[in-house]
């Protein structure tokens, strides 16, 4: 038995000397990499928030575009599997390998004090993507790039109120609901007081529930189902990404309530990918707060700055924009995701 295990541990280095290993695993978690030898190469850990919806694949997508071997990168990816144990164990792993980058998507904002600390010791700068962090101390962390959540909140707001208008539906009472990501998060955060700030400025308008449906279809069908269970009149339904608004769909079409520019519920999304860029199409949702989710080729100009030695923007936001049926026809075939 020790003769086998010597030789896969023989096998393991020959492969690993050879550059012929693409992943491995460290302390039980699973890190891909690209398989070339790391000497030459700049080594940037990411550490992923999970994939919890089609947004987060095509985030993850982005990085592994951005930093490949032959741009002179060698990227160790880890996913955390929504938990921020995990985002944690990784950050650590990658200080340990003497990484030369850090970047990661915080799952929440608060928490990041000690091992961000223990980041900036090893003198491995950090560089946040999409969401942000709560810390003491601002130089914890090197850069951030992503969106500006509260806009998009106050975007989805704002464009019920010309909608609610047009339709003349001023003095009426409009039933909200809103389902909300993954508490804590920036996305979810940001999106909620940006749409609440519009809110605020309508009397008529009344936010029945705010419910954490954490950014997935299932959740967000489960939420849906019982807030039709407890509410006889739902007039909007606000929903914080596409995952839970196609899981919201779901929940409404089963008992045959209709939805978008025909249907008795307005629904509103946020991430703009293309499966609900289709349902826009067909008017089913009536509008979508895009979220950009191809950060990699910023985060990467961003270390290419770093290592030239030049000074970088702490905050960079990323563009985005609004789709609703008038507009969505023309960008919906370059979708990439
Ligand atoms: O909207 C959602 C994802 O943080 C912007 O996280 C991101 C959000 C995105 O899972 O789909």
């Amino acid at each position: 038995m020790r003769k086998i295990k010597s030789f896969l541990l023989l096998l393991l280095a020959a492969l690993a000397l050879t550059g012929c290993v693409g992943q491995f695993e460290v302390g039980g978690e699973q890190e891909e990499s690209a398989g070339t030898d790391e000497a030459d190469l700049v080594v940037v850990g990411v550490s992923q928030v999970g994939s919890e919806s089609v947004w987060r694949t095509a985030n993850t997508v982005s990085i592994q575009k951005a930093f490949t071997n032959e741009k002179g990168y060698f990227l160790l990816f880890s996913n955390a599997r929504q938990k921020q144990e995990n985002q944690i164990k990784a950050i650590r792993r990658f200080i340990s390998r003497q990484v030369d980058y850090i970047v990661f998507s915080p799952i929440t904002e608060t928490g990041w004090d000690v091992v961000l600390q223990e980041a900036k010791d090893a003198g491995i700068p950090v560089i946040l993507m999409d969401r942000q962090v709560d810390v003491e101390d601002e130089t914890l962390y090197t850069a951030w790039v992503g969106s500006d959540f509260h806009m998009e909140g106050e975007n989805a707001g704002k464009w019920l109120e010309e909608y609610l208008a047009g339709q003349g539906r001023q003095e009426e009472e409009i039933r909200i609901v809103v389902l909300q990501g993954t508490e804590g998060a920036t996305a979810a955060i940001g999106r909620t007081e940006g749409f609440q700030k519009v809110a605020d400025a309508h009397e008529n308008w009344v936010i029945l529930e705010q419910v954490d449906a954490e950014y997935t279809t299932a959740k967000g069908r489960e939420v849906m189902e019982s807030l039709l269970d407890k509410y006889d009149e739902i007039d909007v339904v606000v929903s914080q990404n596409d995952d839970m608004t196609f899981g919201a769909l779901d929940a409404m079409n089963r008992r045959g309530i209709t939805t978008g520019v025909e249907g008795d519920v307005i629904v509103v999304s946020f991430d703009a990918v293309k499966a609900a860029l289709k349902l826009v199409e067909q008017g089913v949702i009536n509008v979508d707060i895009e979220c950009n989710p191809n950060q990699g080729e910023w985060v990467e100009k961003l270390i290419q700055a770093l290592e030239r030695g030049e000074e970088v923007e702490k905050t960079f936001y990323i563009k985005e924009q609004i789709f609703t049926p008038e507009n969505v026809g023309e960008y919906l075939d370059d979708r990439e995701y």
